[in-house]
């Protein structure tokens, strides 16, 4: 499927109806925030900058933000429930484990973004409201999205702090790496249920104006080895990319059935972070004990034949297990951890991209065959 192409020539083109500035930060309700903030500190080389919590006036709640550059995580847990915002969180974590809440969209305009999206059918969870502190003053405002997942809009043009109002800086919680292991975030892939995912290309088409990416997985692939359909939305500057899932129905159990029955519904599925050496990332992360999907020895026998040069020798993708993908606009070398929680639920990929725009469609069937060895060992194949 390509973008949807109007007849308009492009110096008529009409404004982008929802602008958007990139990702604002991928926010966790987790058990244990304190611990979750190490692990990103150590396993993916983030850095702590922002705190939140009883000892500077949050009495309900405990939040440590990470960044790497652009990318920024918030995770989030409650200490003792006393608002709704506290319920919620419990209860989130309660019924899905460990996962995102929210992904939150940096917007130039909240009040306009949020306005633009309730006229288009959003359903609105907080209306624009400011915050403000001695570093300025964020616009804010959300909106429902799959599940009980939200994007907050934000605007922090006028801010300057560490984070929000309500946080305050806060030091690295280990000696900082020498290297970053990833950039910014690349895409945030969402599962929804079977028959829903073209529902939910609709609903970000509608209500934030977002266009269909060319990537999809159709029938095709999924039946012959996926077992799931996916298609691609993105916001006009191609800022934000979010892939939407669905379960499909295969020679296998749908990895995705297995998502949602142990999420219990849809949510976040995997964040893509982006680096520019893949292979210095994977060696760190490896070492630092993060586990990534195996891919078959035979994938290297025959990748360079049709992957073509890339920056890596394909002896050292070998070795660390990652995989390459090729378009019409270049080349892309991922590779996907394993699940970061107990449950089977949210994964990362981390992603080199040379050129394509693409998701590594080339490699769904090793992928996915990847994905099934493990499903097998939890015995939910
Ligand atoms: O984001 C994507 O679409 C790619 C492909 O379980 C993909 O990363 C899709 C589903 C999945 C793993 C990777
Ligand atoms: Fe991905």
């Amino acid at each position: 499927m390509t973008e949807t192409m109007h007849n308009t020539p492009s110096t008529a083109r009409q404004a982008d109806p929802f602008p958007v500035k990139g990702m604002d930060a991928v926010v966790f309700a987790v058990g244990n925030a304190k611990q979750a903030a190490h692990y990103y500190s150590t396993a993916f080389g983030m850095k702590l900058v922002a705190y939140s919590g009883p000892e500077n006036g949050s009495r309900e709640t405990a939040s440590y933000v990470l960044e790497s550059g652009s990318a920024r995580f918030v995770l989030t847990s409650v200490i003792k429930p006393v608002t709704e915002r506290g319920r919620f969180l419990a209860e989130h974590v309660a019924a899905h484990g460990d996962g995102v809440v929210d992904l939150a969209i940096e917007v130039p305009d909240a009040r306009a973004a949020y306005a633009y999206a309730i006229e288009h059918g959003a359903t609105g969870l907080e209306e624009p409201y400011e915050i403000k502190d001695e570093h300025g003053t964020v616009v804010l405002a959300a909106i429902a999205t799959y599940g009980e997942t939200r994007h907050t809009l934000v605007d922090r043009s006028g801010y300057d702090g560490p984070y929000l109002p309500g946080f305050t800086a806060a030091k690295p919680i280990v000696a900082p790496q020498e290297k970053r292991f990833f950039q910014a975030i690349d895409h945030c892939v969402g599962n929804v249920e079977l028959g829903k995912m073209d529902e939910w290309v609709a609903f970000y088409n509608k209500v934030m104006g977002f266009t269909n990416m060319k990537e999809f997985v159709g029938d095709d692939i999924a039946t012959e080895y996926s077992a799931l359909m996916s298609k691609v939305v993105a916001d006009g500057r191609r800022k934000v990319k979010f892939p939407l899932n669905e379960p499909a129905i295969a020679k296998k159990k749908s990895q995705i059935d297995e998502y949602l029955e142990f999420y219990g519904g849809p949510g976040v599925q995997h964040i893509a972070l982006a680096t520019n050496d893949i292979v210095a990332t994977v060696r760190a992360m490896r070492a630092a004990g993060v586990e990534f999907l195996d891919t078959p020895d035979s994938y290297y026998d025959t990748l360079g034949e049709w992957v073509g040069e890339t920056r890596v020798p394909i002896e050292e993708l070998r070795e660390l297990k990652i995989l390459a993908d090729r378009d019409e606009d270049g080349y892309l070398l991922q590779i996907f951890t394993k699940p970061v929680q107990d449950r089977p639920t949210v994964f990362f990929e981390m992603i080199e991209r040379h050129g394509s725009m693409g998701f590594g469609k080339g490699n769904f069937k090793a992928l996915f065959e990847a994905i099934e060895r493990e499903q097998e060992r939890r015995g939910n194949l």
